[in-house]
Protein backbone atom coordinates (compact mmCIF):
# COMPACT_ATOMS: atom_id res chain seq x y z
CA UNK A 1 0.00 0.00 0.00
CA UNK A 2 1.63 3.65 -1.00
CA UNK A 3 -1.57 5.46 0.67
CA UNK A 4 0.12 8.16 2.51
CA UNK A 5 -2.22 11.15 3.58
CA UNK A 6 -6.30 10.26 3.08
CA UNK A 7 -7.91 12.07 -0.50
CA UNK A 8 -9.16 15.28 0.51
CA UNK A 9 -12.52 16.82 -1.48
CA UNK A 10 -14.30 19.99 -1.41
CA UNK A 11 -17.24 20.26 0.22
CA UNK A 12 -19.22 20.83 -3.10
CA UNK A 13 -17.68 17.01 -4.44
CA UNK A 14 -18.39 15.64 -1.48
CA UNK A 15 -22.60 17.33 -1.68
CA UNK A 16 -22.19 15.54 -5.06
CA UNK A 17 -21.14 12.66 -4.21
CA UNK A 18 -23.81 12.33 -1.44
CA UNK A 19 -26.65 13.13 -4.06
CA UNK A 20 -25.55 10.46 -6.21
CA UNK A 21 -25.04 8.07 -3.20
CA UNK A 22 -28.53 8.68 -2.11
CA UNK A 23 -30.34 8.78 -5.67
CA UNK A 24 -28.64 5.08 -5.84
CA UNK A 25 -29.17 3.63 -2.75
CA UNK A 26 -32.41 2.55 -3.35
CA UNK A 27 -33.88 1.57 0.02
CA UNK A 28 -32.64 4.27 1.48
CA UNK A 29 -30.76 2.95 3.82
CA UNK A 30 -27.39 4.42 3.74
CA UNK A 31 -25.47 1.99 2.08
CA UNK A 32 -24.93 0.49 -0.93
CA UNK A 33 -25.43 -3.66 -2.22
CA UNK A 34 -23.17 -4.61 -4.76
CA UNK A 35 -26.61 -3.79 -6.80
CA UNK A 36 -26.99 -0.24 -6.05
CA UNK A 37 -23.42 0.35 -6.48
CA UNK A 38 -23.08 -1.41 -9.78
CA UNK A 39 -25.86 0.73 -11.24
CA UNK A 40 -24.06 3.92 -9.76
CA UNK A 41 -20.42 3.08 -11.71
CA UNK A 42 -22.75 2.80 -14.91
CA UNK A 43 -24.10 5.83 -14.72
CA UNK A 44 -20.71 7.23 -14.02
CA UNK A 45 -19.83 5.48 -17.28
CA UNK A 46 -17.72 2.28 -15.79
CA UNK A 47 -18.62 -0.75 -16.61
CA UNK A 48 -17.95 -3.01 -14.31
CA UNK A 49 -18.01 -7.09 -14.61
CA UNK A 50 -19.09 -8.68 -11.73
CA UNK A 51 -16.08 -9.83 -10.89
CA UNK A 52 -14.96 -6.41 -10.56
CA UNK A 53 -17.37 -5.37 -8.80
CA UNK A 54 -17.25 -7.96 -5.85
CA UNK A 55 -13.40 -6.68 -5.89
CA UNK A 56 -14.11 -3.51 -5.83
CA UNK A 57 -16.86 -3.59 -2.84
CA UNK A 58 -14.31 -5.65 -1.08
CA UNK A 59 -11.63 -3.23 -1.56
CA UNK A 60 -14.08 -0.32 -0.12
CA UNK A 61 -16.08 -2.39 2.55
CA UNK A 62 -13.24 -1.13 5.55
CA UNK A 63 -16.21 -2.75 8.05
CA UNK A 64 -16.82 -5.80 6.21
CA UNK A 65 -20.41 -5.93 6.10
CA UNK A 66 -20.44 -6.83 2.68
CA UNK A 67 -22.27 -3.01 1.94
CA UNK A 68 -20.64 0.21 1.14
CA UNK A 69 -21.67 3.44 3.34
CA UNK A 70 -21.14 7.00 2.30
CA UNK A 71 -17.91 6.97 3.43
CA UNK A 72 -16.49 3.64 2.15
CA UNK A 73 -17.71 5.41 -1.34
CA UNK A 74 -16.08 8.22 -0.86
CA UNK A 75 -12.95 6.95 0.01
CA UNK A 76 -13.70 4.38 -2.75
CA UNK A 77 -14.18 6.81 -5.58
CA UNK A 78 -11.97 10.25 -4.29
CA UNK A 79 -9.35 8.98 -5.87
CA UNK A 80 -10.74 9.09 -9.37
CA UNK A 81 -12.44 12.74 -9.19
CA UNK A 82 -9.11 14.33 -7.40
CA UNK A 83 -7.26 13.79 -11.04
CA UNK A 84 -9.77 15.98 -12.81
CA UNK A 85 -9.29 19.04 -9.99
CA UNK A 86 -6.13 20.23 -10.02
CA UNK A 87 -5.35 21.45 -6.14
CA UNK A 88 -2.96 24.40 -7.60
CA UNK A 89 -6.29 26.45 -9.74
CA UNK A 90 -6.66 28.43 -6.84
CA UNK A 91 -5.66 32.03 -8.28
CA UNK A 92 -6.59 31.46 -11.48
CA UNK A 93 -9.87 33.71 -12.54
CA UNK A 94 -12.46 32.53 -15.17
CA UNK A 95 -13.29 35.20 -17.53
CA UNK A 96 -13.53 33.54 -20.65
CA UNK A 97 -17.26 33.03 -20.59
CA1 LIG B 1 -29.16 0.59 0.03
CA1 LIG C 1 -19.19 -1.43 4.79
Amino acid sequence: MSNKAPVKLDDEQLAELREIFRSFDRNDDGSLTQLELGALLRSLGLKPSPDQLETLIQKADKNDNGLVEFSEFVSLVAPELLPAKSPYSGGTIETAI
